[in-house]
Order: structure tokens, then sequence, then C-alpha cells
């Protein structure tokens, strides 16, 4: 045990009793009576006053504190939630909880057409006959980019751990307009940004992304190494803001989980559960202490430019060696490997830009890392790199994610819990250094239940302002009316403006979406129209419309203007491949037209100005009545084209 734990005895009589959880203990409590063991009935006092909240009222003047805005009044805030098993991002307005769109990336989606339409499958990747490379996804985490140090409303990225996948979000449309995959790693869960760049304060935004991969794999994965488990590696990987192009990855020992970094840039850090290297949960949990992995960017960057690096099978992408063993100077070190209590889970940087919060999971602590202190290690002034730790303390069972509300205030998700706990960080500082009257913890709030994901209004920002909370809780019960044995997830609303903390809303939410960042609506600036120009294919007169043919390809091109496509027929014939270009003519927001063709598998929408465009085989002969799936205008129903297919 940490010497920070050690001198906890005496803190709070309940916590003394909790010990690191003990390789048995803890698998017993990975099942579902986990679950079962810290259930809070589901009158918890704190949900049932939801409607009478005296912290509440501080945000709108008005009985629920703007929790429930009148029909008509806008959110105050966005929030960016991923998707999970949907492969999307879901964009809500906060404090009211009212999910406004969901933006498809990995998946499709039959609502706007992405898979269908050929610029959505180009940019989700696709199989040499044309088809989807992949149509499954598991999103965990979003970010978004950062101006000097708060988000800019350009970019957010989002993960897909199944196939390995980052898919970028432009902000002004709120569509995704790119996807990569990463080579060489599976498992790829954690995700952040950097905040600026480490040697050109010229640069003070985001120009990098950086993807952390939880599972080992033989390297390269083709066959070779197939049992030998010891051989395994996984990669933490740099993404390019702009070009989407995978930069440069580092061979690590152990593995990754989330993904932190620091306000100027210079470090990027990981979360490690298996520094074991374990294939099996058991040899996971083996260890008492794992780590929290640091990069030095800089340094990275200058080795890959002096072509120290290897690369791995068919992947171009320069693989610098951030091992243990290779990385023992720390003058000349990319990494450094910083040792946590077992198991930990969640990185968060403090909007102070002072310190990395790493969670413990089974271990009752989080551990603070001073991050000048890491600088300064990696410079050759500090001598034992374990010395960067500037707090481990107790805060409850299960510690995950922590948020914060710019006031000093951490706020950490205890799953074993179910809790919220909100401790400061300088307190729990002062107490680690051996001032035990130094009360850290602030207030503890049950949850319903089991909470994963924990985030505040711009709380990984400059701009942290302490007053919204949504603790994304992994099981929810008894909370909403029974739907079959698939619950959804508790979002839950809690109110930190005050001392104490308020649980104002619960929110069901389709499995399982994991994490979420929430920010001030002015950071965005939406676009409702798109421009004409921006599609190098757009039918920009209804003059232009028409069928040409050459051989057995025909492309067809055609507008909408509400009601009327401009062609309300045509002709091709069977066994021809089509494809199909629509411009939608209409400039006005909110007018949007869908385009079906029954029995073809087509249905997708072109916004206002839009071109989007299908390839399909016509194999089938005979009438088929394309129309519009979007209600435009009264006489929505009326607007049709007529596809005849000639035998
Ligand atoms: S994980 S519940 Cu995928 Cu973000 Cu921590
Ligand atoms: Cu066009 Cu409905
Ligand atoms: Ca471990």
């Amino acid at each position: 045990m940490s010497e920070g734990a050690k001198k906890l005895s005496g803190q709070e009589a309940v916590m003394a009793r909790r010990k690191f959880l003990n390789t048995a203990a803890a698998a017993g409590l990975a099942g579902v009576g986990m679950a079962a063991c810290s259930d809070k009935p589901a009158t918890a006092p704190v949900a049932a006053k939801a409607s009478s909240v005296p912290g509440a009222d501080s945000h709108a003047g008005e009985p629920g504190g703007g929790v429930h805005l009148k029909p008509g009044e806008l959110d105050t805030y966005y929030g960016l939630w991923s998707g999970g098993h949907t492969g999307d991002m879901r964009v809500l307005g906060l404090p009211s909880g009212r999910e406004i769109t969901r933006i498809p990336c990995f998946v499709p989606d039959a609502l706007v057409g992405w898979g269908i339409t050929n610029e959505s499958k180009k940019i989700m990747g696709t199989k040499p006959d044309g088809s989807l490379k992949y149509t499954v996804a598991d999103t965990h985490h979003t970010h978004a980019s950062y101006k000097d140090g708060n988000y800019d409303g350009r970019y957010a990225w989002i993960n897909d751990k199944i196939n390995s996948r980052i898919a970028r979000i432009r902000l002004d449309y709120f569509v995704c307009d790119k996807i990569t995959e990463l080579p060489n790693v599976q498992g790829f869960h954690g995700i952040f940004p950097d905040k600026r760049d480490p040697v050109d304060p010229a640069i003070n935004y985001t120009t990098r992304v950086f993807c952390g991969a939880e599972f080992h794999i033989p390297l390269p994965n083709a066959g070779g190494d197939l049992e030998k488990a010891d051989k395994y590696r996984t990669l933490f990987s740099c993404v390019d803001a702009e070009s989407m192009e995978v930069r440069w990855q580092v061979l690590i020992d152990g593995n990754c989980d989330l993904a932190a970094t620091s306000y100027d840039g210079k470090l990027a850090a990981t979360n490690q559960y298996n520094v074991e290297g374990g294939a099996k949960y058991e040899d996971m949990m083996s260890a008492e202490r794992d780590a929290c992995l640091f990069f030095n960017i800089a340094r990275i960057e200058e080795a890959v430019k002096a072509g120290k690096f290897k690369t791995y099978g068919d992947s171009k992408v320069p693989v610098v060696d951030g091992t243990r063993a290779s990385n023992a100077d720390p003058k000349t070190a990319l990494t450094a490997y910083v040792s946590v209590p077992k198991n930990p889970h969640g990185v968060n940087a403090s909007p102070d830009g002072k310190y990395f919060i790493c969670a413990g999971k089974l271990s009752p602590t989080c551990t603070v890392i001073d991050l000048a202190k890491v600088l300064q290690w990696f410079d050759g002034k500090l001598d034992n790199v374990d010395k960067t730790i500037a707090a481990e303390v107790e805060v409850g069972l299960g510690p995950l994610h922590t948020a914060f509300d710019g006031r000093g205030n951490a706020y950490t998700t205890l799953f074993l819990d179910s809790q919220l706990v909100k401790w400061n960080v300088e307190a729990a500082i002062k107490f680690h250094a051996g001032d035990k009257n130094s009360k850290y913890v602030v207030d503890r709030l049950d949850l319903q239940y089991q909470p994963g994901h924990v985030n505040a209004s711009q709380s990984e920002t400059v701009a942290a302002d302490g007053k919204w909370l949504c603790v994304g809780c992994k099981f929810s019960k008894d909370r909403f009316l029974p739907a079959g044995p698939l619950h959804p997830e508790n979002e839950q609303l809690i109110d930190i403006s005050g001392e104490k903390m308020v649980l104002v809303a619960d929110h069901p939410v389709r499995g399982e979406p994991h994490d979420f960042i929430i920010f001030k609506r002015e950071l965005v600036r939406p676009k409702q129209v798109y421009a004409i120009d921006d599609f190098p294919n757009a039918v920009k007169d209804p003059k232009e419309s028409g069928v040409v043919r050459n051989g057995r390809k025909v492309t067809v091109k055609m507008t909408s203007q509400a009601p009327a496509f401009s062609l309300r027929e045509f002709k091709v014939k069977k066994g021809d491949e089509v494809t199909l270009i629509l411009t939608n003519l209409d400039k006005v927001q909110d007018l949007t037209h869908g385009f079906a063709i029954p029995k073809y598998n087509v249905n997708f929408i072109v916004n206002p100005q839009e071109t989007a465009s299908v390839t399909f085989i016509a194999d089938k002969p005979g009438v088929y009545w394309a129309y519009c799936t979007h209600f435009c205008h009264a006489l929505h129903l009326e607007m049709r084209s007529r596809m005849i297919v000639e035998a």
C-alpha cells in the first residue's frame, strides 16, 4: 500500500476499513452480484426532492432551475454523447436533457441515408465490391477540438472500439466527415485531442488526437505468434487532427485505456490496467500497482523526424520505442511510467492545468499526479518518477472517472459504492503531505445505479464553470417503466453550483453511451444551409437534369425543389449500373427532402443546397415510384419521381 493510503487512518472511519480489493474479492465483485450488493433504493431522498431543489434555482431563477424548459425555450449547453452500439454521436440540449439529433458515424442510419449514399460510404470505408467494410461499432469516448484551452467549435472525435476506428465530426454541419482505421492495434478505447502545440506557442489549438488501445496482439497481426501471448503488444497512436492520418505510434509495455492531455501540449497520458500483459483477468489484476503512462510529445516527434522508428506489416506508420527498458534515462526518455494502484480507470486533466487524476477502480483511491514534476523528471531534475505523485487518497470503492468544477473540486464516480464523491484536490494534497485534519471529501451523493462516466459543464477546459454535471449510470433497474429485459442506462443530471450536490433529473438512454462532454452553446455556430459549390457533382440547374448513358453505366441527374423533383420520371435498362445524383435547390432552412426507391434499398436525404448520390444495379424490371421521405410541403405526398426499369 502506498504511503498516502497508510496515512489515511482516521480520515473517515468507514473508509479506513476498506483495503485494496484483493484478486479474489474483486473477482467475486466482478459479476452481477456486485450490482445488487450496492443498490440504492429507488426512493432515495435526493431523487424524491427533484422538483424543489434549492440549488437548481440559481440557474434560471425559476422552479426546476431551468431543467424543465418551457415550450420554445432553448437550452444553454450542448452535450455531445457517445452513441454506444448505434455507432453515432448524440447531440443533447442541457440542462433539459432533450436529445436533439444523432450524427451517424460508424453504422448505417436510415434517417439520413448514412451508409447508403456514395459520399457517406466513402467516409465509412468499403470493400472492393462497394459494400461497407463494417456495419457494427462500439463507441465510447468523445472529445472536441480546443483553442486556448477551451472548445473552439471546429471538430469533435469519437472512437469505435470494435474495429479501432476514429471518426471526426464537423461541428459546423454536425456531420461525420472522416473516419480513420488505426493500424497495428485492437481495442482502441481512450481518445483525447491535444490542447496546443508542444513546441510552437503560436499553435494554440488542437492539431493531434491521441488514441489508446487496450488489447495486446501479435505485431504484425498476420498469423505469426498466435499462441505466444507474451509476445503480444499494444500501441499508443497519434492522429493528425486535420488530415486524419495516423502520424505515429508508440510501442509500450502494458496497455492503454483512457487518455488525457496537458494544457501546454507537452504531455499526453494513458492509464494502464494491464502492466502485467495478462491474457486473463486474473493475470491482469495480479500486480498491486499498474501505471499512468506519460508521453513526451515533442521528443516523440523528434524521434520520428530522426528516423528512429520501425513499421509493422503493411502499415507505413512510424512506430517509436516507448518501452520501459529503452526509456530508463529521463533525459532522452519518450515515456514515463508513473506507478499507480491496481487496475486504474480514467485519467482526467484538472482545469487549472496542474494535475492529472487517475482513478483507482480496484483501489479505493485517486492518484493526483503533478504535471510540472513530470516535466521536471523528463528534464532529469527529479530522481524518481513516482515523486510526481502529489496525492494518493481514498475516495470510496470503485473510482472510475473524474470531472471538475473550476473551483478546485473534483467529482469522482464510485462504481461499487454507487456514489458520486466531491473532493477538494488541494485539500487532498495537504492530507497526503501529512495534514490529517485536511478534510478533502466535501460531499457524497447516492446515485442509481453504478456510475461509470461523469462530466461537468466545461469540465476539462480552462472555462470549467461548475454548474451542471451528468453521470452515466450503467444500470437503471426500477427508474423507468420496464420494457423487456434490456434496460436503458440512466443518465442523471446533478446541480453542482452549491456546496452540496443535488440530483435533479433522470433520463433513460439507449446503451451503451459511455462518455460525453458538455459545453456552452455559444461555442458552436451550426450552419443551416449547405454551400452548393462544396459539392463537385452538384446539379446546379434543373435544366442539367437527365439520364446520361455510358455503356452499361447510367448517370441520372436530378434536383429537388418543393414539391417536385426535376425528373418526374426516368428510364433505365435492366442490368444498368445506375448512379443517381440529387441536388436540393431549396435554400430555406429546415427544408430537407428525402429520396427513396422501393425494392432498391435506397433512402437518403438532401438538406438545403446539399448534393448526394447513390449507385445501384437496376436488376428488377418494372415501375418504381421514388418518393420524398421527409415532410417538406403540403404536397409532400405528391412529391415523386417514377423509375422505369425496362426489361
Ligand atoms: S470506459 S465507464 Cu469505455 Cu470510458 Cu469508463
Ligand atoms: Cu420533399 Cu417531402
Ligand atoms: Ca493490473
